[in-house]
């Protein structure tokens, strides 16, 4: 007789996880009322960074102080009031804020709105002043064609200044594009599917990704990726970057 098991698409390894909703379980975080948590990716399973979504209930809440962690938050989904360091922004879906450490945040929203949350410990950069608070929209910041290709487009979310040790990006692919090669790169990755689906190759397995999906790459896990729906595919992804990596 066959050994019963259940069903999921999730497998997590030593160098990257691909995550999928079916297999969610939600936490409970101190700051965070009415609101359910899942954390994604954090450092118990490797990686360097935590990625979390909220999800708000009925008057949900945030608040809390960054500390030594700098945060980048994205709007998935419905409106949300944030008040970062004092300053009050009103978001939207596709809005998002990053939080630089040592600053006190408070975010609301209604019943069902949703955020995707990249949190790192601050590497600073000597001689660089520390980043500051920065409220954006994904529909202001156009898509370039990545390695000249028209058909997979990056939109950078942050700037392109060492003073940030974090990148945060949608990469936007019509059907049948691809990433134009296996990267394996000293960056780890987070990432979110928001539309479409593909598949993902994870160091030397493939795997069939949709909306909903997380996927985690530690460093040099070789990747790769084909948008092979009718649509376009669509995943925002965090990456540590302009820091020299530690030697012990
Ligand atoms: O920025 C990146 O490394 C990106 N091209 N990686 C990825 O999409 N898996
Ligand atoms: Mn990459």
């Amino acid at each position: 007789m066959s050994k019963p098991s259940g069903s999921t698409r999730t497998v997590v390894k030593s160098r990257y996880a691909l995550l999928t909703p079916d297999g969610f379980v939600p936490s409970r975080l101190p700051g965070w009322e009415n609101a359910t948590i899942i954390i994604h990716i954090s450092p118990a399973m490797g990686a360097k960074f935590s990625q979390l979504q909220v999800t708000f209930g009925k008057n949900g809440s945030g608040e809390g102080k960054t500390g030594a962690l700098e945060y980048f938050v994205y709007v998935l989904e419905g409106g949300c009031s944030a008040k970062i360091g004092g300053q009050k922004s009103n978001l939207t879906t596709g809005s998002f804020v990053f939080i630089p450490p040592g600053t006190d945040f408070h975010f609301s929203g209604a019943e069902g709105n949703r955020l995707l949350i990249f949190q790192k410990k601050f590497e600073p950069l000597a001689g660089a002043k520390v980043p500051r608070t920065i409220v954006g929209h994904e529909r202001d910041i156009s898509g370039q064609p990545f390695l000249g290709n028209q058909d997979a487009r990056l939109q950078v979310l942050l700037p392109d200044d060492l003073a940030f040790d974090m990148a945060v990006n949608i990469f936007t692919y019509q059907p049948r594009a691809t990433l134009p090669f296996v990267e394996t790169h000293i960056m780890e990755h987070g990432l979110l599917m928001l539309k479409g689906g593909g598949i993902y190759q994870l160091d030397t397995e493939t795997y069939p990704v949709q909306v909903g999906d997380v996927i985690w790459m530690a460093p040099y896990c070789p990747q790769w990726f084909i948008a092979t729906g009718k649509t376009p595919a669509s995943y925002i992804y965090y990456k540590d970057v302009n820091r020299a990596p530690s030697c012990g």
